[in-house]
């Protein structure tokens, strides 16, 4: 038996997407990541590091919303997973990618634009965000010219990793219309049935205190 932890309004929003797209069953515990329920001690048995998501496949316990959908694509996958060794790697790449070039500058655009209160946000740490989110936004643009997703033809774990990263896209305001095969795309993954339970989601997080603590928040 599965069991994913985490509140749709979090991270675990990845994985029980990729688990809808397979049909498995699996049992959620939507633990809050906001009161002090991820530094229980039953929960740190779970993940030391204090954070959700976290996957409990039969006792064989995983953290990292992306590792989760990459193994849960190898373990299920049919078309979502990887027919063979390129294709996974290709599928590893992609993953590491969105999560070393986007998810930090995206967070800040969306916390600046939205979930931080109105009197935190700061325009300059948003056009700042925006900016580092140009070279890799147009790397996948140019990618997506030439084919309609990521890896081999078909909407595979690569694409809902990608997309599930930036359905903080409309929370942060950005208009995409300048990049549009990644545009196009991006409204292909966030339309499919089984994403849009929750991709309207939102959420609010509190402003790190220092400069140090917006540090350990976003890198
Ligand atoms: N890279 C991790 C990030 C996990 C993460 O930061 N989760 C947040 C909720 S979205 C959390 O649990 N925060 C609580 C905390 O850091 O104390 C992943 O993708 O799973």
């Amino acid at each position: 038996m599965i069991t994913l932890y985490g509140s749709l309004h979090s991270r675990a929003n990845r994985c029980a997407w990729m688990l809808r797209e397979l049909d498995v069953p699996f049992q959620h515990e939507p633990t809050n990541f906001q009161d002090g329920s991820t530094r229980a001690a039953e929960f740190l048995a779970l993940n030391p590091n204090g954070r959700v998501p976290v996957l409990d496949d039969d006792g064989f316990l995983l953290f990292e919303s992306l590792a989760i959908n990459l193994y849960l694509a190898r373990k299920h996958g049919g078309p979502l997973g990887p027919a063979d060794l390129r294709e996974e790697a290709l599928m590893i790449q992609w993953s590491l990618w969105v999560e070393n070039e986007v998810e930090k500058p995206l967070l800040l655009a969306a916390a600046n634009e939205a979930l931080f209160a109105a009197d935190k946000r700061s325009s300059e740490e948003r056009d700042m965000a925006l900016a580092k989110l140009s070279r890799p936004w147009t790397v996948l643009d140019k990618h997506l010219a030439k084919q309609p997703f990521l890896v081999g033809g078909r909407f595979t774990v690569a694409d809902l990793n990608i997309a599930s990263v930036m359905t903080l896209v409309p929370i942060a305001g950005i208009d995409l219309t300048a990049l549009p095969n990644l545009n196009a795309w991006l409204t292909c993954c966030l339309d499919r049935p089984k994403a849009t339970e929750w991709n309207s989601v939102s959420f609010s997080i509190p402003r790190p205190p220092t400069p140090l603590g917006m540090l350990s928040m976003f890198v």
